[in-house]
Order: C-alpha cells, then sequence, then structure tokens
C-alpha cells in the first residue's frame, strides 16, 4: 500500500470548522453519521468532496481501477411493473419495442462467446408471468453447461422476490434452488431509493425496500454475493439518499456479502418522469465523492461507463470510484433507452485499459469477486 498523505485543500483555513471536522475523522478511518453524511451534501465543495473521497479510495484500493470482460442478456423488456422512471419497459399488452428472446435465443447468445475470454455474464429483464422460478433455474443451468468457467450474476431482488412469489417458496428456498443450479450472485438493481414515501411516487408496485434488502441477506447467508445501487437525481433529497446508504451500510456491517455500490444517475428519456431535469456533472461527482466517504464498509465503488458516459467515468476515479465495469459489448438496452449518451455500449479491454491509463491509474482485470486477472 503507498504512504498516504493527506490532502491541505481538507484542513485549509476556508473550510469550515464542522467539515474539517468530518475530514479529520475519516482521515482517522473513522466511520460519520448519517448527520455528517447529510452535511456533506449540503455543505461539501467539490474539491473538498474529491480529496476526501480520493484519500478513502487510495486507501482501500491504491491506484487501482478494476474492470472486467462481461456481457449482459436481457430475455425480454415485458413487466409487470410500472416504474415511472423506466424508458425500457413495455407493459404485457404493448406491441411496439417490446422483445422476449427464447431459450434457443439466450443459449445462442452465450454460444456466440465460444472461445472468447469473458468471464462474466449479466441476466436481468423486465418481470414477465410466464418466465418463472424453474424456466430461469433451468436456464442457468443450460448456460452453466455451456459455460462452467463464466460466473452467472443474475435478478434483481425485483425479479426474484416476483418469481419466489409465484412459486410460492421462500426466498430462501427459491434462492437456493438456483443457486444449485449455478446462479452465483446477483446484481445491485430494483433498489432505487428505499423511503418508503419517495418508492411510492416513482415505482409503488414493486418489491418494497425491506423486501430488497431480505433478498440480499438471504442470498448472503447462503453464499451468494451481491452488488447494490442507488437510483439518485430524481424527487429524492440528500436525507434520503443518506437513509438509503445508511440501510446498506447496516446490512453490509451484519453480512459482509456486498461487492461494490453503484449509484444509478436518473436518465430522463422516454419515460413518465421525463418532466424531471437530469442532475449536473458536479452533482453527480459529488454523489460519487459522498457515497465512498459514507460506505466506510464497502471495499468498491462503481462508475457504470454505459449510464454515464466514459468521459464522466474517467472522472469520477478522481472522486472516490475505483471500477468501471466491463466490456459489455453493446448487449444492453437499459441505458440506451433512457437517453445516455452511449449509444451502442461497447469498449475492448485495451479500451478500457486506455481509457483508465489516459487518466493516470493503473488498470486492472477482475473476475466478479474482485480476484485479479
Ligand atoms: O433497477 C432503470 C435503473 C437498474 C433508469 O450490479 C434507470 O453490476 C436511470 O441495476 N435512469 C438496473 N436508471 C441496472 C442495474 C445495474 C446496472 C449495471 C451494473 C449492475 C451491477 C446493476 O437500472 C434499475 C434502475 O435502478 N434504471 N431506468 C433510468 N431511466
Ligand atoms: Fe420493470 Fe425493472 Fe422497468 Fe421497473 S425498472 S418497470 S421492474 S423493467
Amino acid at each position: 500500500m503507498q504512504t498516504l498523505t493527506i490532502p491541505t485543500i481538507l484542513l485549509d483555513s476556508a473550510i469550515s470548522e464542522d467539515l474539517k471536522q468530518i475530514a479529520r475523522k475519516v482521515m482517522a478511518l473513522e466511520r460519520i453519521t448519517p448527520e455528517e453524511g447529510i452535511l456533506l451534501y449540503e455543505k461539501g465543495e467539490l474539491g473538498y468532496l474529491g480529496a476526501l473521497a480520493n484519500f478513502v479510495r487510495e486507501n482501500k484500493n491504491g491506484n487501482n481501477v478494476y474492470f472486467n470482460r462481461n456481457f449482459h442478456v436481457e430475455p425480454t423488456n415485458l413487466c409487470v411493473f410500472d416504474c415511472k422512471f423506466c424508458s425500457y419497459s413495455r407493459m404485457l399488452k404493448q406491441t411496439d419495442g417490446n422483445w422476449e428472446m427464447s431459450e434457443e435465443e439466450i443459449l445462442d447468445k452465450v454460444r456466440s462467446y465460444d472461445g472468447k475470454p469473458i468471464t462474466e455474464v449479466h441476466i436481468v429483464g423486465g418481470v414477465h408471468p410466464k418466465m418463472g422460478l424453474m424456466y430461469f433455474a433451468n436456464l442457468i443451468k443450460k448456460i452453466k453447461e455451456l459455460r462452467p468457467d463464466v460466473h452467472v450474476k443474475a435478478f434483481t431482488a425485483v425479479e426474484l422476490e416476483y418469481m419466489c412469489r409465484k412459486a410460492k417458496v421462500s426466498y430462501e428456498e427459491g434462492l437456493r434452488i438456483l443457486k444449485e443450479h449455478g446462479q452465483d450472485s446477483l446484481p445491485g438493481g430494483g433498489a432505487e431509493i428505499f423511503d418508503e414515501v419517495i418508492r411510492k411516487q416513482i415505482c409503488e408496485d414493486k418489491c418494497t425496500a425491506i423486501e430488497w434488502l431480505e433478498i440480499h441477506e438471504t442470498a448472503h447467508k447462503l453464499g451468494m454475493p451481491s452488488n447494490a445501487t442507488i437510483l439518485y437525481g430524481h424527487v429524492e433529497t440528500y436525507a434520503h439518499r443518506i437513509d438509503h446508504m445508511n440501510r446498506l451500510r447496516i446490512l453490509q456491517d451484519k453480512t459482509k456479502g456486498f461487492n461494490t455500490f453503484i449509484p444509478l444517475k436518473f436518465r430522463n428519456k422516454d419515460n413518465q418522469m421525463s418532466h424531471i431535469a437530469e442532475v449536473s456533472l458536479i452533482e453527480d461527482l459529488r454523489n460519487y465523492a459522498v457515497s465512498r466517504i459514507f460506505l466506510d464498509n464497502f471495499a468498491h465503488l462503481k462508475a457504470y461507463w454505459p449510464m454515464i458516459g466514459r468521459s464522466t467515468a474517467q472522472l469520477s476515479l478522481a472522486f472516490g470510484v475505483d471500477d468501471i465495469d466491463g466490456t459489455i459489448d453493446d448487449s444492453t438496452k437499459i441505458y440506451t433507452m433512457a437517453g445516455a449518451e452511449e449509444q451502442k455500449p461497447t469498449l475492448t479491454t485495451q479500451e478500457l485499459v486506455d481509457l483508465i491509463k489516459q487518466v493516470n491509474r493503473t488498470p486492472v482485470e477482475r473476475d466478479t469477486l474482485y480476484n485479479h486477472i
């Protein structure tokens, strides 16, 4: 580990005493309180937050920036739920812009990577009433037969809650079945904002915050790690963001099962919340920084480049981020349909390495569990 120098900006006379106090605490590797987290959002200037988050980031991950070789499978965008921010899903009756892959099409997609050194497939989609627990369990088994070497990260807690409810099994039983068929871990989607009032406004009909947390806790108990996300930059306040991260921090203390935290920026194209303006680049960077400072028990912070764009992902590496996700290979439509800059998200490993080197960081290829490759 390199020697860490304390950035002078953090103790500068222009910084208010309460922010200096937080900086001293963070630099002593002490945990900050939710109230201090809110204060960081309200009063922390970009330079101050960046320096403090970078201190945390370098303490945890040195100069490393992680990426992987991955692709997504989105079996369908038909969905029984109606999240107001979603640009991607279609209701069951809608016939324009929907898709439903057959099992053979999904397996063909996996076969198309034969001989290619990918390490992860990420499977998520709309919640389709006919694609149930055993359909997906058998699909995963077949994917693993084709590629036993590939890590299967699949199904948000939203999909899992629905699958288990329809199959009339507990979360533990449902997850056990999926694990036995080859599922290795869970992605972080579906968390949105845990606060019940905001959740009701933006996605009232899908799994609750308590269910999301319970499903991840159960997965961790069964030895299936997972990721966590937040959907920020819409109608929530800073207090809601901190409340969300605090619930994750408490669960992580208990299980240590989360690999990484992924802030997802609300993108406003073609959805029922299009009238809400997107937040600025400055706010994105401030949000990465506060997340890095607050979530002291999360080893990694990811900037998902298909959502935020590659330039912002590069910038985020100075604001606490140490992971920019993977090659993707133009295999996901969630963000292209929501108006992200990256309309055909694909990067080669060389391009990922170059992006990271351009900002003087050290590229490290990882697997899903952050083992170095
Ligand atoms: O839960 C949907 C979000 C999530 C919009 O675990 C939107 O490695 C912004 O969770 N604007 C799914 N966000 C994607 C996801 C994810 C992505 C990358 C990596 C990982 C991981 C997980 O996408 C949903 C929702 O929060 N989302 N629509 C939108 N208009
Ligand atoms: Fe369905 Fe997920 Fe879109 Fe919500 S975010 S409508 S659960 S696909």
